[in-house]
């Protein structure tokens, strides 16, 4: 029955769209991203522009959604389900923020840019949010997140 509800709660939402708080263009998107990327190529962008919200707004989606529940199976529901998943319920909205999957070495996790065009890294199993600065700098994190292999926005 949880389970139920949950899904319920994941297909209807129990959140409101995040505020829109301005817009990034393709290039803009691109500079932000290459420098943590170990191939440019491999930068999947598939708007021309999106929609920016805040850190503000990302906290109360993610106090909101229930992806971070997620039951965690090896090789089943792992790391890629969960940010398919957050991925998916940040998609749901009228307009399409800058929101979007990255991948490093052993990892998939989730990426956004914000209103102030800063490049953070979510964790979809535990709701933390990152700055690209904290990653680089923390012993622990770095290999966890860092480089990039593949991004999709
Ligand atoms: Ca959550």
């Amino acid at each position: 029955m949880a389970n139920f509800i949950d899904w319920l709660i994941g297909i209807f939402g129990s959140s409101s769209q995040p505020s829109v708080i301005g817009a990034i263009n393709w290039d803009e998107t691109i500079n932000i991203i290459t420098p943590h990327i170990k191939k440019p190529s491999q930068i999947y962008l598939s708007d021309a522009t999106y929609s920016l919200t805040s850190v503000d707004e990302l906290r109360k989606f993610l106090n909101a959604d229930r992806t971070n529940y997620g039951k965690y199976e090896a090789e089943g529901h792992d790391c890629d389900n969960f940010s398919y998943q957050l991925m998916g319920y940040f998609s749901k909205w009228s307009y399409s923020f800058c929101f979007g999957i990255a991948w490093s070495k052993g990892h998939a996790f989730n990426i956004m840019i914000d209103s102030n065009k800063k490049l953070y890294v979510i964790e979809p199993q535990g709701d933390a949010i990152f700055t690209i600065e904290e990653v680089i700098k923390a012993s622990n994190l770095k290999p966890l997140y860092y480089p990039f292999e593949m991004v999709i926005i």
